[in-house]
């Protein structure tokens, strides 16, 4: 025949009369052997008691606000008879085998507690962290000051939400369950916002900071502008890529003295012809050629799989009054330079009158992101995905360069190459852009 027995507050050392701030069960309730019953909440610490025995619970004994100490009734549990023991002695005995500092430390993130160390629920232990949240408990734990259950912490922790960041509506700012749950309103507003302009990939999120609220107005007259369009469209993308993509930045120079004087005699040619061609265009030139040479930068990731396209589609971001546009050069390996830069300028002023469709837009393998007519010395482009890579290219200007004998002066661009690196590796994208160097330094090699 089952028992009815107490269960009673276990040793929880010198504290006396602790406010109980939570009562996580309610009669009727199936309960399991250390199950967390209460929660108790001193001036130093946070503890849930747990159940002594497995069981139904009949009655309740306290409520929210009961002061309550050790040997205080919690309720009367209808025993399981597997493990139905005398209450009394098996709290003191748990007491007994509990060294007295266990019973109280400062609250830490509680998972299940070991049975050794079970009088009072508080523990760290961290074996059912799971991997994807690793950072999140260590970050915890150096936060660890915030004001909240073992049980809210629980529910927080199983959303992926850190405690610390949580603002606590409860007394003494104390973190409730309510608070976490308005966090995770709070958060999943503020990205279906960020995502607004692009498509919601749902590719996880980040425990970040909530995104400061500053009344600017208290520093100074300040004036609000709406986002253009583009700029949405492109915000959304851009922080997708950052955040989602590995990529490493890679510098080199490429002596492009001869390649620019070539281009300036050969525009000197066809200047009545009204036809001319610009370093983008040789830039895209020599991106197909290393393309072809380093194929893996000319494909995407999809899964597990590495896509390897075999068509060189050229994406160039050009600058226009509403924002960052990328237009596409389909099939550059099949262009010369004369109709390269003929495209790139019809389509770079058709971003600016903001007339380009959407397929002028699509089908990239690969990114240049020029800023050589404005200047720079060496920037970090943002990879676009799916692409594996984007080439930067910062403002030519003359150096010295030393030829083994003494100084010359050579035109020297600057080339930022960022490559996601779970598809490239250093060596490889070193390589590549030394190429890319090689190929604008002399641009036969181009044709071999
Ligand atoms: N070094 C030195 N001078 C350069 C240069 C370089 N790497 N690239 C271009 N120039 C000079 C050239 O002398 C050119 O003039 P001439 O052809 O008459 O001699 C002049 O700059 C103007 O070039 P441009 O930038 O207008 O034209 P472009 O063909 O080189 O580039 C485009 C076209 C669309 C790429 C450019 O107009 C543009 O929008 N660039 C900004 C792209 C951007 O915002 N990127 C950042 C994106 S965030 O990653």
């Amino acid at each position: 025949m089952s028992q009815l027995i107490e269960v009673k507050v276990p040793d929880i050392g010198d504290y006396q009369n602790i406010p109980v701030i939570e009562v996580l069960i309610q009669p009727g309730d199936v309960i399991e052997k250390e199950q967390s019953l209460i929660t108790l909440e001193s001036d130093k610490a946070t503890m849930d008691v747990p159940s002594s025995h497995a069981g139904i619970v009949k009655e309740v004994k306290v409520k929210v606000g009961d002061p309550i100490s050790a040997g205080g009734l919690v309720l009367l549990l209808e025993a399981a008879e597997a493990t139905a023991t005398p209450p009394v002695a098996a709290a003191s005995s748990r007491a007994a085998a509990a060294p007295s500092h266990a019973t109280l430390v400062p609250a830490t993130p509680v998972v299940q507690p070991p049975a050794a160390t079970s009088v009072a629920a508080v523990t760290q232990t961290h074996a059912a962290t799971p991997a994807a949240t690793t950072n999140l408990t260590a970050n915890s734990e150096l936060l660890g000051n915030s004001h909240a259950s073992p049980s809210v912490r629980k529910f927080a922790r199983e959303l992926g939400v850190q405690v610390a960041v949580v603002k606590g509506s409860g007394p003494k700012g104390r973190i409730t369950q309510e608070d976490v749950q308005a966090f995770i309103k709070a958060a999943m507003s503020t990205t279906a916002g960020a995502n607004s302009g692009g498509q919601a990939t749902g590719l996880g999120h980040f425990n970040l900071l909530p995104w400061p609220k500053v009344d600017f107005t208290k520093f100074g007259e300040v004036e609000r502008q709406p986002l253009s369009r583009i700029k949405k469209i492109s915000a959304a993308n851009l922080a997708r890529n950052w955040v989602m993509i590995p990529a490493v930045t890679y510098h080199e120079d490429a002596d492009i003295t001869d390649l620019e004087a070539f281009r300036i005699s050969t525009n000197k040619e066809n200047e009545k012809q009204g036809k001319k061609i610009t370093m983008l265009a040789f830039l895209i030139k020599a991106a197909v050629a290393a393309l072809k040479k380093y194929p893996e930068f000319n494909s995407s990731l999809d899964g597990d799989d590495l896509v390897l396209k075999k068509y060189f589609n050229i994406a160039f971001a050009a600058d226009t009054p509403n924002g960052l546009v990328v237009p596409v050069i389909k099939n550059a390996n099949l262009k010369g330079i004369f109709e390269i830069a003929q495209e790139t300028a019809e389509l770079a002023a058709l971003a600016r009158e903001g007339k380009l469709k959407p397929d002028q837009m699509q089908g990239a393998s690969f990114t240049i992101s020029s800023v050589g007519g404005i200047g720079g010395t060496a920037f970090s482009p943002i990879v676009n995905a799916p692409e594996v890579a984007i080439l930067g290219v910062s403002k030519a200007a003359m150096k010295p360069v030393w030829d083994g004998k003494q100084f010359i002066p050579r035109l020297i661009c600057p080339l930022s190459l960022s490559a996601d690196h779970r598809v490239i590796d250093g060596a490889l994208a070193t390589r590549f852009n030394a190429y890319i160097a090689q190929l604008l330094a002399d641009f036969r090699r181009a044709v071999l």
